[in-house]
C-alpha cells in the first residue's frame, strides 16, 4: 500500500516485513553498541530532551546547550559515527528519488512516555533533498501540521515497518510525536521495549 498525502508526503505502510525489521534492528544495536545512545538537551534551557539518540553514516544530529548542528563525531565518545547500515541505503535508493546517498541517519529511541513537541527540521543546508523515516517498535501517533506552527495538522499512526518519505513541501513541514502507544509490537527487546525506534534519513548539505 501506499499513503500519498499533501505536497510530497509519502507513507508506506508495511515496507519492511518482519525478519527486514529484525534484520534493521540488529544493524541498529549494533551501531549504538559502537555509538551510545545520549540524551540531547535544549540550546534555550538546557532541559533534556524525553528521547535518546545516535546517529550512523558521514554526519550526525546533535543538541547541546551551545545548538543543534551536524557533526562528524559522537558528542561524549568523539568517535566518528558507524558507518550506515547497507539496507538504510538500499532503502533510500529504492524510495528518496534522490542520486546522492544519504549524509545521516539519527536515531531516534522513544520510551513509553517519549514525546517530540511540533517542530521543523531546518539544521540541514540541503533543504530540497527528502528525508526518509522508518518505524520500529511501538506504534507512535504522528502529528503533522503545515508551513506554518498554527497550520491546521492531522494526526496518523506510524506501525513498526512503516517507511515515510517526506519529499517536497512537506520537508519543511512542522512535524511531531504526540504520543506512544506502549506494548503495540513486539519487536523490541529490553530495555527498549515498551518502546519505538525511529531513523530518519539525510541529506545535510
Ligand atoms: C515531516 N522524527 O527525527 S519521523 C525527526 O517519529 C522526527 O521520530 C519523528 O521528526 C519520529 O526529526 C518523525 C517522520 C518525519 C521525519 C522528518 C520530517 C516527518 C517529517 C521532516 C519534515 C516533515
Ligand atoms: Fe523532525
Amino acid at each position: 500500500g501506499r499513503v500519498t498525502g499533501p505536497d510530497g508526503f509519502v507513507l508506506l505502510p508495511g515496507y519492511f516485513d518482519r525478519a527486514a525489521q529484525e534484520s534493521l534492528l540488529a544493524g541498529v544495536l549494533g551501531g549504538i553498541g559502537a555509538a551510545p545512545l545520549y540524551r540531547p538537551s535544549m540550546p534555550r534551557n538546557g532541559q533534556p530532551l524525553s528521547v535518546q539518540m545516535s546517529n550512523f553514516g558521514p554526519l550526525g544530529w546533535v543538541a547541546d546547550q551551545a545548538g543543534y548542528r551536524y557533526e562528524p563525531e559522537h558528542p561524549v565518545t568523539g568517535a566518528p559515527w558507524p558507518s550506515m547500515p547497507p539496507a538504510l541505503l538500499e532503502l533510500w535508493a529504492a524510495v528518496s528519488g534522490w542520486h546522492q546517498p544519504p549524509q545521516a541517519c539519527l536515531i531516534t529511541v522513544y520510551g513509553p512516555d517519549s514525546r517530540l513537541g511540533l517542530h521543523v527540521d531546518a539544521d540541514e543546508d540541503a533543504r530540497d533533498a527528502p528525508v526518509v523515516s522508518v518505524s520500529l517498535g511501538d506504534r507512535a501517533r504522528f502529528r503533522l501540521g503545515g508551513p506554518l506552527r498554527n497550520s491546521p495538522s492531522r494526526s496518523l499512526v506510524l506501525s513498526s515497518g512503516d517507511v515515510v518519505v517526506l519529499g517536497g513541501a512537506s520537508r519543511r513541514f512542522f512535524h511531531g510525536v504526540d504520543r506512544i502507544y506502549p506494548g503495540t509490537s513486539t519487536l523490541l527487546p529490553a530495555p527498549f521495549h515498551p518502546g519505538r525506534i525511529n531513523l530518519t534519513l539525510r541529506r545535510v548539505r
